[in-house]
This record gives C-alpha cells, structure tokens and sequence, in this order.
C-alpha cells in the first residue's frame, strides 16, 4: 500500500512512537518560525530550558505583529527579540520586511522540510510542499532546543482537484469552497492533501493561499505536492537548488476525499461572524464602508497586481475607504518599481506596512456598525476592533471591485477584461533586512536586551491531588482564542502576564479576571466549562497561559481544538471532554465542582473520571497520551522538560 505525501514526510521525521493514526508521535522538526506576539514568549521560555543554542536546521525570528509602536512595550520586544537571535543563532526578519509565512514563503520554505511556527497560519509553507504546522510557543521552544514535537498521526483528506478556474474565480474562493465542505469544526486531527490534475494549473502563491486559510477548518496542516509549479517559484526566489519533486504514491490510500471541480467555482466570501459562514458574493447585496487587501493569506506580488490593474484609472467612491498592506518587501519594493504602486495611491488607497496590522484588529478598525471587506482569513466578532462591524472575507477581486463600486460586487458584473497577471520570472531578492545568525565566538559577546516590557513567565505548581473550585465561565459553542485573550489594543501586554491576564474573556465577560483571581487568592480552583471547538483560531498560548495564572485548573468542554488543547496541556491546564454533551446544561457558572483524586487518575492512566457538582455526579473523558499525563502531573510542559533533562521522568 502507498503513502499520502503527508505520512511520507512524517514517517522520515519520526523521532518517537509508531505511525498509526489517532496514536501520538513525535517527530523531527526542520525549520521553526516564531513572529514577535508569540515569540517573546517562545523565547523566555528557550531561555528558562537554558540550552546553550538552537538545533533546528533553520529558525528565523519574524517581527510582524506588533509594529504599531505607539509606548515603549513594542519596541523593547523587538530588542529583546533581535539579541536572542543574535544570541542562539536564529535568523531575525527585522519590522518592516513582511508578514513571517509570506516572507517564509518566499526565502526559506523548503520541499520535504517540517516547519513548526508560534502562529496558526504557519500551514501557508503548504504551498511548497513543507509539512508545516502551528503550535503554541512553547512547543515551538522545545522543538529549537531539538526536542521532538508531538502530534497525532493525522488522518489524511483527499482534496481532489478537476479542472480550471474561470477568470475572476481565484484560489481564495477554492478554499472558501472547502470550507463551505469542512466547517471550522471537527476536523482535529486530519490533514488536507491537494491532488488532481487542477492543481498544475495553480502556483504556489496561489496554493499558499490555500494552505493558509486550511488553518481555518481546524486541520493540522494542509499541502499541495512538490512540482514544476512549486520548481518554477523556488527559480524564481532564485532558491532552485532547494526544489525536490515530492508526491503522495500513486496507490495511496486517503481516509475522505473531497471532489472540487474548479470550473465551477465562483466568488465567495464568508459572511459574518465566522471563516465557516460561505455564500456566493451574487446573493449579498451591501454597501462597504472599508475595503482591506493584505496579510498572510492574500497579499502577494500577483494579488496586489491585479488589484492595481483593476483600480488603473479609476477613483474611490465617497464613503469608502481602503487600505493595502503589501505581503512583504519583497512585493512591496516589485510594485514600487514597476508603478503600479501609484496606481494604487491614484486610486485613494492607504498603503500600510507590510504586516498583520489591520488583521489581527492593531490598526484600521472600521467604524461603528459598518461593513468591512477583507481579504484576510478570520472574521470573528470584534476581531477588527470594532465589535459592531461586519467583517466579510473575499479574494483581492472581490475586494478590488468592491472598492470600485461601494458595494459589495461579484467582479463579474464590472465588465471589465479579466487582468490576468503572471507570476514574474524572477522576484526581486534583497535580503538585507534578515540578519543571518552571527558566527559562533561573536554569539557569546551578545547580551540580551531586556526593557520593562519583558517578563518572566510564570510557572505552574504540580497538578493537585484533587480539584475543588467553581465554573467561573460557561461559554458557548465556537468560542475562539480572539474571544479568549484579545488581541489587536491589547497586544502589546503579551510579554507581561500579570497586565495581559486582566483581559481574559473581555469580550465574553469584563469580570471574569476579578472573580477568577479572587477564587484563586483564596485557594480555589477555577474551571471553564466550554461548548464544541473550543479555543479555534490563533496558536496564542496566552489563551492558556493566562488562564493558568489566574488559577484554572481544567476546562471541561463538548470538544476542544487541536492548538489549544495542546497549549492547556503544555500549561498544566487539564483539557476533559463531557462524556455526554447535555451535561454542558448542568454545569452553569458557580457551579461548585470536585474532581477527586485527579493526580492518581492521571498516573494510573484513566481515561475519564467522574466529577460532582452537588449531588449529580458527572463522567468526563481524558483523551490523554502518557506524555501528556506526565506533563500535566508535573505542571506544564517547562517544569516537565526540566524533570526530563535532570532524568526524573521516566521514559515510555
Ligand atoms: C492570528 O491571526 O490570530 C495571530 C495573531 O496571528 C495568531 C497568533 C497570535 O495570537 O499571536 C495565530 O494565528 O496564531
Ligand atoms: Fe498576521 Fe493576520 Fe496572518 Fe495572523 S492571520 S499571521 S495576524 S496576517
């Protein structure tokens, strides 16, 4: 029997366990990335492991987040971040050079590599055949440091792909597609692998967009096979001697497969409040108020020159704005020089930096009750800043014509040729703006550059011998880690644990952080009990860290997602599923809750455990590998690395 792509690059990365999917295993990671919201953290916690340097075969340290700068918070972060690369040996993206996975993408993403990064969005090395997953930072520390990261061997979905896209369709609207199929629930666990003879036709810019948005079903990852199309980008990034073809066997084997016949594919867009939400751009009928083109998932040199070519000539209509966010330098400096960055300021458009700014809600929150066009990849409530918006994804023609229009316009009805724009032979290459590792003896001379804005992280105690606390919280369905631990004004608290852990919940509940640490100062436990796909969306493992500060001991959900489950494991956060999903009803919030004798349970390997609220006794599942077990018994995973080095836990 054959391998999908995805096994093949497993299996030779396997560092502990045997493949067998739903089994956990570790594996070899290549590459890591870490962007500057994730990576202070990262990087205390590399520290705290006190390895002397990082044993990845590349990292590189991306500043793309936080860029704003208005305080000092942000710029103490990017020193501190700039001298422990020059410390460790790690490659630093410096602000301004471009959103980490499209610069990844372009200068170091390789065929066959796996690619760990501190941001959901690392699947966009997808595009070129790199097994690249998102991963809380502390994963991503440990995985520097050379430690194995541990995944469930995935089950593999067949994305079969049949014929072209017809002009004004584009990859945006694939994936919104396979959305439309997948939902943002309950694909933990799988990986989406992109076949058919209608992939040959898409380049990898264009499969990158696929890749990155896949991170919205809740996959591990998602890949498109290493071909001439993925030999004709690395030519173009002048990177050939990195192309190796790669594809699944012929007789592979898939566990689901999905048939998508691009000819059939029309603009799309996901209407508010979810990615999930897909309807076709001919049935919304909607005045805009804010057109955004950029970040990691359409932002590239192709999608900024069609949009130019659309807007040639043309002028804003009143009450519309819109902003353009260029990838990355690279694409920023091509269109430039070519002018068809003027043609874009002819327009009226506001050109942002090249970084996350308006995606993640740090710059350009639109005004109260309006109608935001994006062609980013999450539109969760309040995740632009402004909680009344409503946010609409769609692809950089969507949005280009809607910019042209003041509605919300299907491309199609502009009657205008189709501006196809090729892939340019060779990108401009100036990598001046990375600073490569500096040579081993000047490494020792660095002094790592710590401002007031950096912490340490906190550490967790063991897990107790039994919980007893209460349900602070009872939330929904599809709580996202946006709702969890905002982002966008509140970013710049991520190097300080204490300040960020007030914000905890805010846009579900401004409280939760009073009641929460006041239970904990008098030495209970605090609880959240969640509904299905809890904690979807970013890697922020402040969604758990914070959370373990304030004295959470274990969320208690109908199912939790892939990331997220792994950063409450990695912060000693005990991660339990309802063994019956109406019993979310019985636990509302005050709820008194005891789990007894919940150390034993872990150590003896138990696999789910009974709670009492009251006099109702409650069964929840611990779907938990032995690993995780010891990591949770120990605290998290920093106090488990430590027990491990010093050779006091025992091997499996
Ligand atoms: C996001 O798109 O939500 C982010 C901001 O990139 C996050 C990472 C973070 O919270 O810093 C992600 O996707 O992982
Ligand atoms: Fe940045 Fe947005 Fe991409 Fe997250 S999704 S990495 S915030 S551009």
């Amino acid at each position: 029997m054959g391998y999908t792509l995805t096994e093949k690059i497993l299996r030779q990365h396997l560092a502990d366990g045997f493949y067998e999917p739903g089994k956990e295993i570790g594996i070899k990671i290549d590459q890591t990335l870490t962007q500057d919201a994730t990576g202070t953290m990262a990087y205390l916690q590399f520290e705290s492991m006190m390895l002397s340097d990082i044993a990845t075969e590349l990292s590189v340290s991306y500043v793309d987040h936080n860029t704003i700068q208005v305080g000092f918070e942000n710029a103490d972060d990017h020193a501190y971040l700039e001298s422990i690369a020059k410390k460790y040996g790690i490659y630093f993206s410096r602000p301004g050079n471009g959103i980490c996975h499209q610069v990844h993408l372009e200068r170091f993403a390789r065929p066959g590599k796996t690619l760990l990064g501190s941001d959901s969005h690392t699947p966009t090395a997808g595009g070129v055949g790199s097994l690249a997953m998102g991963a809380g930072g502390l994963d991503v520390a440990v995985a520097m440091g050379g430690g194995a990261y541990y995944l469930t061997a995935p089950q593999v979905i067949n994305v079969h792909l049949a014929g072209r896209l017809r002009p004004w369709a584009s990859a945006k609207d694939i994936v919104l597609k396979v959305l439309s199929i997948l939902s943002t629930k309950g694909n933990v666990g799988c990986v989406c692998e992109y076949t058919g003879e209608g992939i040959a036709g898409l380049t990898v810019p264009e499969r990158a967009t696929i890749t990155n948005m896949g991170a919205e079903t809740g996959v591990t990852t998602s890949i498109f096979p290493s071909d001439e199309q993925t030999k004709r980008f690395l030519q173009a990034q002048r990177r050939e001697d990195q192309w190796l073809p790669l594809a699944a066997d012929e007789d592979a084997i898939y566990d689901r497969t999905i048939e998508i016949d691009l000819s059939e594919i029309e603009p799309l867009a996901s209407v508010p409040h979810s990615p999930g939400n897909i309807a076709r751009i001919q049935d919304i009928d909607l005045p805009v108020d804010q057109v955004m083109i950029g970040s990691c998932t359409n932002s590239s040199y192709v999608d900024l020159m069609t949009v130019a070519a659309m807007l040639k000539g043309r002028h804003l209509p009143t009450g519309v704005s819109l902003g353009i966010a260029p990838g990355s330098r690279q694409v920023l400096s091509m269109i430039t020089r070519n002018g068809a960055l003027s043609e874009l300021l002819s327009f009226g458009a506001r050109i942002l930096e090249s970084s996350c700014g308006f995606c993640i809600g740090n710059s350009m929150s639109p005004c109260t009750n309006s109608v935001s066009v994006r062609t980013s990849n999450r539109n969760f409530k309040g995740r632009s800043g402004t909680p009344s918006a409503n946010v609409y994804l769609t692809s950089p023609l969507v949005a280009a014509a809607s910019a042209i229009t003041g509605r919300l316009t299907d491309p199609r009805e502009l009657e205008m040729d189709f501006p196809r724009i090729d892939m340019p032979e060779h990108f401009e290459i100036d990598d001046s703006m990375i600073i490569p590792p500096l040579p081993k003896a000047e490494r020792e001379k660095i002094t790592i550059c710590r401002g007031p804005n950096i912490g340490e992280p906190p550490v967790n105690g063991p897990m107790p011998e039994d919980i007893i606390g209460q349900v602070t919280i009872r939330v929904e369905d599809l709580v996202t880690t946006d709702h969890i631990m905002p982002a966008g004004s509140r970013l710049k608290y991520r190097s300080n644990v204490p300040k960020y852990s007030e914000f905890v919940f805010e846009p579900l509940d401004k409280e939760f952080c009073r009641r929460a640490s006041a239970l904990r100062d008098q030495g209970e436990h605090n609880l959240i009990v969640a509904g299905l796909s809890y904690g979807q969306g970013s890697s922020r493992e402040h969604a758990a860290l914070c959370p373990m500060y304030l004295g959470v001991k274990a969320v208690i959900a109908k199912s939790i997602e892939r990331i997220h489950a792994a950063n409450l494991v990695n912060f000693g956060i005990l991660p339990l599923s309802f063994a019956r999903e109406s019993d979310w009803q019985n636990l509302p919030e005050k709820t008194v809750v005891r789990i007894p004798a919940i150390a034993g349970a872990l150590k003896e390997g138990k696999e789910s455990i009974i709670a009492l609220a009251g006099d109702r006794q409650i069964t929840l599942n611990m779907t938990l590998s032995k690993r995780q077990r010891d990591i949770l018994l120990a605290g998290g995973l920093l106090p488990y690395t430590v027990q491990e080095r010093k050779g006091e836990v025992k091997k499996r």
